[in-house]
């Protein structure tokens, strides 16, 4: 069975002039210190190449588009993939994406440790809203300037691991763990860009986001059998502060590793995929225990309906 060593790199503060040459060679730093500690795969955060943009409001799709990568890999980040390669290192790290076809998603690639992507994934739940909205402290427009993902949620046999990918959000919402239990997935690897406050109710703080998003890997990785890494882009981007809080989860749900600063830092793991086959073959054997003629409303109702 496969043991791999996982790094986590967080990413501290991307400022809205920050180029993505300059962020690269940031990636790029994370990913040699990662190689020079035996690690075989480095999870990044979450549109890891440039500010959290979806914070300004912005009319002209010309601007907008200026966020986005129309190819991947491309000039910018070129050099994180061949240095990968040489350094033998798979990678995974999100980005906006503007398809050929006109279609804007909140994406995350996946490579093998030869720098080929091997699977990608387009952000499902969207959180935040599509207008400007005046009662927020601070806009979170994902809704605006990005579509659903239209991949579904999916697993690769990625260096001997079934693997798959969430994004941010997407952690809150027990579904995608299920959707990635399902297919017998080993590692989910998701990054995050998690604001420290909430927008709307100033009176919820950092120390209860923290909570809430640790909350939300380790039921995952507890539910389903599954390792999972949750890294952040953390720090203050323009005046507006985003959460650290990047944590490696193992299948048992226990937290074997946590960044403590809000600045680029790795976090690394020894990952021994075998420990995912007991909850698999027990407590999560889902072919034993699941009932799914009682799960009808999960996928036939979207919201609640109070009938009683
Ligand atoms: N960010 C946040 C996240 O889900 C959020 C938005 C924060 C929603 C806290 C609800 C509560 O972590 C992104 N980018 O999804």
């Amino acid at each position: 069975m496969t043991v791999m060593k996982i790094a986590g790199a967080q990413l501290g503060a991307i400022q809205k002039a920050d180029s993505r040459e300059k962020v690269v060679a940031r990636m790029i730093a994370l990913l040699e210190e990662a190689a020079s500690k035996g690690a075989e795969m480095v999870v990044y955060p979450e549109l890891a190449l440039t500010t959290f943009f979806p914070r300004w409001y912005m009319e002209d799709w010309n601007e907008v588009d200026t966020w986005f990568e129309r190819e991947m890999p491309n000039g910018a980040t070129l050099p994180l993939f061949e240095r990968a390669r040489d350094l033998h290192v798979a990678i995974t790290f999100g980005y906006a994406e503007l398809t050929p076809d006109g279609h804007h998603f909140n994406t995350s690639i996946l490579t093998n440790r030869k720098g080929e992507i091997v699977g990608k994934y387009r952000k499902i739940h969207l959180p935040g809203h599509s207008e400007y909205d005046t009662e927020r402290a601070f806009q979170h427009l994902e809704k605006r300037y990005f579509e659903p993902g239209d991949m579904g949620f999916n697993v690769w046999r990625n260096e001997g691991v079934v693997m798959g990918m969430a994004i941010c959000n997407d952690r809150r919402w027990p579904e995608t763990f299920r959707c990635l239990g399902l297919q017998g997935v080993e590692l989910v690897t998701i990054g995050y860009n998690t604001p420290s406050v909430n927008a709307q109710m100033s009176a919820e703080g950092l120390e209860k986001r923290l909570f809430h998003s640790e909350l939300s890997l380790q039921a995952g990785a507890y539910q389903n059998a599954t390792f999972v890494a949750g890294i952040a882009k953390a720090g203050v981007e323009d005046g507006h502060s985003l959460m650290g809080g990047s944590i490696i989860v193992d299948p048992d749900g226990f937290i074997l590793a946590r960044a403590t600063t809000e600045e680029d830092e790795l976090i690394l793991a020894e990952c021994d995929f075998s420990k995912c086959a007991f909850g698999k073959k027990t407590i999560f054997d889902f072919d034993r225990h699941r009932r799914i003629e009682h799960y009808g409303r999960i996928t036939s109702q979207t919201g609640v309906i109070l009938d009683v």
